[in-house]
Parts: structure tokens; sequence; C-alpha cells
């Protein structure tokens, strides 16, 4: 969407004499000035703390964080804004859901299943809690072609398991997942489902309900929103049983020195200490923009970038791609290597001249293990790439395999 760039201005300039191609988008992606204003005009004449002061400030400050969270529960379709918990990020909502829901539901012998795929923030939590509680962890194994291998799951699913974890569009693979068949399978196992939509709530239309998952999390800032903050979406009834996560003020009701303190309801039980007020503003104007956009156009386009680019990329020699090679399948994150060229020098040679890709392990190094490499190249879409974006890029890229081979 050509037309929108005017409004990121970090675009706009020359990185190594050349102009900037952003292809980090999975990383985090970059604000419109609708958004970088917002917060900025926050604390030009907004700047107060909320759910606390009885002076004006406070009291816009508190409607305007108030009005965010129910922009995000219409943007992924929750049924009430209560159910929508402030966060820093998805990696702590994961944490909050292990720590609260899973202290709380399970023990020695339980069964947790995640997949192969999984980002760090989904493992690691898990791994916590089962190293505590003594459950154990089983992994949906992934296909050749870099799909989930869902004949698997009903195999790996039994009365001891309390809940399935999955990403719903993986940040390496690119591929999106069938969350709607896999909480019917858990659900015939009672499982509960938490789903990582990371990298799905950015580029496609995500509605909770419809997916019928029991917890969902993102993080704003890979949806054009501020960094800082994160979302935890779950049923109301479940949030309202589960125990607090942090203690401390705004979780809180009644407090004495000698008795265990009164919890406040949700969402607020669940946000203990002043939030990133600011930031959850930006991220409702984000949202705004997003809709102004189109959440279904977005998905359009990039997933026709997408296109474009797999089919440019395929026809570099030596080139290997991970995942479906299909589009339709697929967010716009295309990992590939090149010949024998590790993936860190490619993400220089690529930086000398303008562009910004991410190289490593993701953050997935188990799934790294699985597809058996020690890491890869990544560029990852939004909408304000174009199709001049990736041909620059391809031929970048064909220039430096012709130098290294
Ligand atoms: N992936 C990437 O470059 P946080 O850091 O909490 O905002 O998001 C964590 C996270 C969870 N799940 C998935 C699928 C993700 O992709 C990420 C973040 C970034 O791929 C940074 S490692």
């Amino acid at each position: 969407m050509k037309n929108i760039r005017k409004d990121f201005p970090i675009l706009n300039q020359k990185i190594n004499g050349h102009p900037l191609v952003y292809f980090d988008n999975a990383a985090t992606a970059q604000k419109p000035k609708q958004v970088i204003e917002a917060v900025s005009n926050f604390y030009k004449t907004g700047n107060a703390n909320i759910h606390r002061g009885i002076h004006t400030l406070s009291e816009i400050a508190t409607a305007d964080f108030e009005k965010a969270r129910e922009k995000v529960a219409k943007f992924i379709k929750a049924n009430d804004s209560s159910e929508i918990i402030f966060t820093r990020n998805a990696t702590e909502s994961i944490n909050l859901v292990a720590h609260s829901w899973g202290r709380a539901n399970i023990k020695k012998g339980d069964e947790i299943i995640l997949s192969q795929m999984e980002h760090h923030a989904n493992i690691v939590p898990w791994q916590i809690l089962t190293k505590e509680t003594g459950a154990i962890i089983k992994y949906i194994p992934i296909t050749k072609n870099g799909e989930l291998n869902l004949k698997t799951l009903p195999k790996l699913l039994n009365k001891k398991t309390k809940l399935i974890g999955v990403v719903h569009a993986s940040n390496v693979l690119g591929v999106i997942n069938p969350i709607e068949r896999i909480v019917k399978i858990a659900k015939r196992f009672r499982a509960a489902v938490l789903v990582d939509g990371a990298q799905s709530v950015p580029n496609m239309p995500v509605d909770v309900k419809k997916l019928g998952c029991d917890f969902f999390v993102f993080s704003s800032h890979k949806m054009m929103g501020p960094s800082g903050v994160g979302v935890l979406w779950a049923k109301k009834g479940l949030l309202e049983i589960m125990p607090p996560f942090l203690g401390g003020g705004e979780m809180i009701k009644q407090v004495s020195f000698d008795k265990m303190p009164e919890f406040n309801e949700v969402p607020q039980k669940f946000e203990a200490g002043t939030p990133n007020i600011e930031g959850v503003i930006g991220l409702g104007v984000a949202i705004d923009y997003l809709n102004k956009l189109g959440i279904n156009r977005i998905r359009k386009y990039e997933r026709e970038l997408t296109a474009y680019a797999l089919k440019k990329i395929l026809a570099i020699k030596e080139i290997v791609i991970y995942g479906p090679k299909i589009a339709q399948k697929r967010v716009g994150v295309i990992c590939f290597n090149l010949g024998k060229i590790h993936a860190h020098d490619l993400a220089s040679l690529l930086d000398e001249k303008g562009i910004a890709i991410r190289s490593g392990h993701h953050c997935a190094m188990p799934l790294m293990k699985v597809l058996g490499i020690p890491a890869c190249a990544r560029i990852s879409f939004s909408a304000y790439n174009t199709k001049e974006d990736i041909d620059y890029f391809v031929k970048v890229l064909e220039n430096i395999y012709v130098r290294f081979v």
C-alpha cells in the first residue's frame, strides 16, 4: 500500500546510503505518525495516572485507557472489554496464564501439549511450570512441508492433558495453523487451549469466539502500536476464578495488615501497579489505523506480497525456504537460507544496501533443531511494504549469491 508510506516517518530515510527497506516487521512493526502523535500528545497535554485521581486529567486518561480496551476487544471480537488484560507483551501474557491458571490447574502427572514450531515464549513458561509441578510436555510434530502434523494430535491427547498451547501463525515457517480444528480435538478431552497470536493479529482478521480457544495472547508493538504493551484475552468466567498473577496497587479492593486482601474484579485483578498508559492509548490509535486500512484488505495485500516474493525468491539458485510454498497458507513471513552463506552474513550484506532483515534462531531454537539448521534469514512484511521493495531485495540477494560462489 504505497499511499500509506507517508504516514511512517521512519521509512523516509537512508540507511548506509540506500533508501530503507524495512523487512523486519515480525520482530517489530513501524509506527504511523498517528500513533507517535498520540503518545507524544499524552505527555504534552494528558499525562496523569489512571483509576486513582478525581481530577480532570486523571479522569480523561482513565476514559482514554478504557476506550482503548474496548477497541482491542472489538478488534479480536471478544464478548466484553473486561476480558482484555493489559500486560507488557505476549510473553508476559503467557507467563500470566502459566503462573496463575497453570499453578491452579496443573499437577504431577498432568500433560501439556505444545508444538515443535513454538516461540520460546510459549515453551519456557511451561517448562518452568512442569519443573515445579512434575507435569510433562509433549510436542506436536511438524511435517516436511512445515505444517503441524495434526494426524498425531488425537494420539497425543488423553485424560491427563490439561492444555494445548499453539502458535496461530509461526514467526519462522509463516504457516497459519488451523486453530478451530485443534480446539475441536482438545475439547473432546476437556483440555484448555492457549493461542499465541503474536504474528496473526497484526496481519489477519482474528475472531476469538470463532476460534473457540480459552486464552489468546499478542503484542502491541507488532501491530504498529507502542512497545511495552501486551494483551491477554480469556473467557471472563475463566479469569474470574483464576488467582492473581502479581500483587500490589489497583488489583485489590480491600487491604489490611493481618488478613488476605480482597481482590478487585477482572480485568483490574490482573493489572497490578501503574500500567503503560500512553502505550495502551497508542495501541488504541494503532487499532483505529488498522481498521481504517481494513484488516481484510491488509491480509489480502500481504498475501499478494508473499506470493510475489515466494515466486521470485524460489527462482534464486541454492535457495531453501522453510514452511509451505503457498502464500494462502501463510502470513507475510519468509525464512530462508542461501547456499552455504551464514544467515548473519546475509543480514549484514543486505544491511549494507539499506535492507533490514532478521537472522538467527528467531527465538525458536528447538524448531531450528527440527529443521536441521543452526539459523536462517527472515524477511517479513507489513502493509507499507511494496513489490518494489521485494524487487530490490531479490536483486541484492542475487548479487550476494554471485559474489559468494
Ligand atoms: N517474535 C520475532 O522476531 P514479545 O517479545 O513478547 O512481544 O513476543 C513474543 C513472541 C511470541 N510468539 C511469537 C510467535 C513471536 O513471534 C514472538 C516475538 C519476535 O520473531 C521477537 S523474538
